[in-house]
């Protein structure tokens, strides 16, 4: 998990997450686009994605679920991508406020820092919109890879 641990130290902590972001957008005042953000994170979930599905096997990369809405989200407006969640006042951009906000989520037990374990916890919630858009991907090579 090298996603957001910019020292590579095992755990991510707020200055990990601004300098990820900085490294990611021009400056801290800066905001991300959807494609700065996709091409930045994209390997490290379909990665996560990839193992989580070939240790499920069964699971949330079935076509079936694209219809069904198990659970929701509480409202009508349901983010389909990480891009949506993140973006909390949908102008299309993330700002560095924003990009935090996944780390509060994580961080489980609010010690300002997030291990391993909270990031996997957190993917797991967040799996269905983390993983949608790899699903054809990862369907495709576990088809191939049988
Ligand atoms: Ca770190
Ligand atoms: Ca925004
Ligand atoms: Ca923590």
């Amino acid at each position: 998990m090298t996603w957001l641990d910019g020292d590579l130290n095992g755990e991510i902590n707020p200055r990990d997450i601004k300098t990820h972001f900085i490294k990611n957008s021009k400056s801290a005042n800066d905001s991300l686009s959807r494609s700065e953000f996709n091409g930045h994170s994209d390997n490290e979930f379909y990665t996560f994605c990839y193992e989580s599905a070939v240790i499920a096997r069964s699971g949330w990369f079935s076509p079936a679920l694209k219809s069904s809405t198990k659970k929701g989200l509480g409202n009508s407006k349901k983010p389909t991508s990480l891009f949506d969640l993140l973006d909390l006042n949908n102008d299309n951009r993330i700002d560095l406020q924003e990009f935090k906000q996944p780390f509060k989520d994580m961080d489980k037990n609010s010690n300002f820092k997030v291990t391993r374990e909270e990031v996997i916890r957190w993917l797991q919630t967040n799996n269905e919109i983390i993983c949608k858009p790899h699903a054809k991907r990862i369907a495709i090579q576990l088809n191939n890879w049988k």
